[in-house]
């Protein structure tokens, strides 16, 4: 039996997703009691999916692709062309272990000692200054402790200007006007200074350490056996780097945890469990990467809905994450749920689901929760400041969303 996929009427609905942004899919879903309904966006038509089984099916690889699928605004500052998330079978996988060469417990417990030490020195320059703005303050310490891990430590002097071209990729994609180019220059000039340090490599007038990122993507051959070029071995570091630094968003959006739930600071300081629970807690509740998109890759019908080859298809994320039949009181902030979930790769996804290795599920999931997790630390043990009135209200509808005042500390000093 063929059904009908609930359909939104209206030739475009861009300027909405825009508008309702974390809550355009969740929105729609509502109103029409449907986890699927179809749409139109930048002019095409659109299905848009949300919740476990929805998750599932999305990550089927023999039914979605991912070549063509993103907007181009997207991979021109977030993703980068000829990126690990635009390629599909063998050329994904292959490039997806390169990538994933740098997600073993070593590596990772290597950049979290370099964030820490990287919070050391902060604390040491925060402890001087009357106040400070927290999300700008950890994108220059994890921009810095980011660059030092893929081998190229930045000069004290590049810090600032290098932080705001990163930032950009992952703060314009959504964007309209001209903030939205921004990140496409950065990309640009960022993916060219790269660039040329692959070259050096290569030339052997630089060398990188053993094991680094550099190091790794500089010599990796591509499945033909060939050396990538280097706009692609430039875009694939920025997909380390950059997403390192996106980490400041989780950041801010844990500082404000902290603030709104304060019994949360006493399980944190008693039960040294508790941070793992908190931090996924942290990455369910809050917005952050909103949806996912796909392109049906062959035509094929689903619960009786006919999904026809190229139609682009979005994942609700954030909707995943707050969908009532998954989670009890999903708009509750309570990290105790952590300990009783089943751990399915469908149900929580903030980053993404499916399989690491064989799908596009994020590559520094892991590290995204060791980071948070060190630096978490120092915020509930080490760290004593006061948070000033100011307005730290976030809109769903800013892609990606922070706190409107960025997080002003003030007072900011080591714990005695
Ligand atoms: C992919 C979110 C941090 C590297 C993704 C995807 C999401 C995501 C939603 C797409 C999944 C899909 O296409 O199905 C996030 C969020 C982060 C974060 C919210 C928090 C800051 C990181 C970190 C790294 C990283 C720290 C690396 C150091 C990647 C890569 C991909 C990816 C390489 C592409 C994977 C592929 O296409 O196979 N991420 N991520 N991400 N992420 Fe992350
Ligand atoms: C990263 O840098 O990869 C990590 C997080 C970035 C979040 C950026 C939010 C904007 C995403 C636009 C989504 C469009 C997907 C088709």
């Amino acid at each position: 039996m063929d059904n009908q996929i609930p359909r939104e009427e209206g030739l475009d609905h861009s300027i909405a997703l825009l508008k309702e942004g974390y809550n355009f899919i969740l929105n729609r879903s509502q109103s029409m009691q449907s986890d699927i309904f179809e749409t139109r966006i930048l002019g095409k038509k659109a299905i848009c999916m949300i919740g476990e089984e929805a998750a599932a099916l999305f990550y089927d690889e023999n039914k979605f692709q991912r070549n063509g699928a993103a907007p181009n605004r997207v991979v021109q500052t977030l993703f980068g062309k000829n990126s690990v998330q635009t390629l599909d079978g063998e050329e994904h996988r292959h490039r997806k272990e390169m990538l994933m060469s740098m997600m073993n417990p070593e590596e990772i417990e290597k950049l979290v000692e370099i964030v820490k030490m990287e919070w050391e020195h902060s604390i040491d320059q925060w402890a001087q200054m009357e106040q400070i703005v927290l999300y700008e303050e950890m994108k220059k310490l994890l921009c810095k402790a980011a660059f030092k891990w893929v081998g190229y430590p930045l000069h004290e002097d590049d810090v600032k200007v290098i932080t705001k071209g990163i930032a950009a990729m992952f703060e314009t994609p959504a964007v309209l006007g001209p903030t939205h180019w921004i990140g496409r220059s950065a990309r640009n000039q960022i993916e060219k200074k790269i660039e040329g340090l692959i070259q050096e490599a290569r030339n052997k007038q630089i060398m990188f350490s053993e094991n680094t990122v550099l190091h790794k993507f500089a010599f990796y051959k591509d499945s033909n056996g060939n050396l990538m070029d280097g706009e692609t071995v430039a875009v694939e570091v920025l997909n380390m780097l950059r997403p390192i630094v996106a980490i400041a968003i989780y950041m801010n959006f844990t500082v404000l945890a902290l603030h709104n739930f304060p019994h949360e600071k006493e399980k944190l300081r008693n039960y040294s469990d508790y941070s793992q629970l908190f931090v996924q807690e942290v990455r369910r509740y809050y917005p952050f990467f909103p949806f996912v998109a796909a392109k049906v890759k062959t035509n094929f019908t689903w619960n009786g809905y006919k999904f026809e080859k190229g139609t682009l298809t979005l994942l609700d994320l954030y909707g995943t994450n707050h969908d009532p039949n998954i989670w009890g009181q999903p708009n509750e902030f309570k990290p105790e749920r952590f300990a009783r979930w089943k751990g399915s790769p469908f149900s929580f996804i903030p980053q993404g689901g499916g399989d690491y290795n064989n799908g596009h599920r994020c590559a520094g999931e892991w590290i995204t929760i060791e980071v948070m997790k060190g630096s978490l630390d120092y915020l509930v043990k080490r760290l004593e400041y006061e948070i000033p009135e100011q307005d730290l209200s976030f809109n769903m509808d800013d892609i990606p969303s922070i706190p409107q005042s960025k997080i002003i500390l003030k007072n900011v000093r080591r714990s005695l």
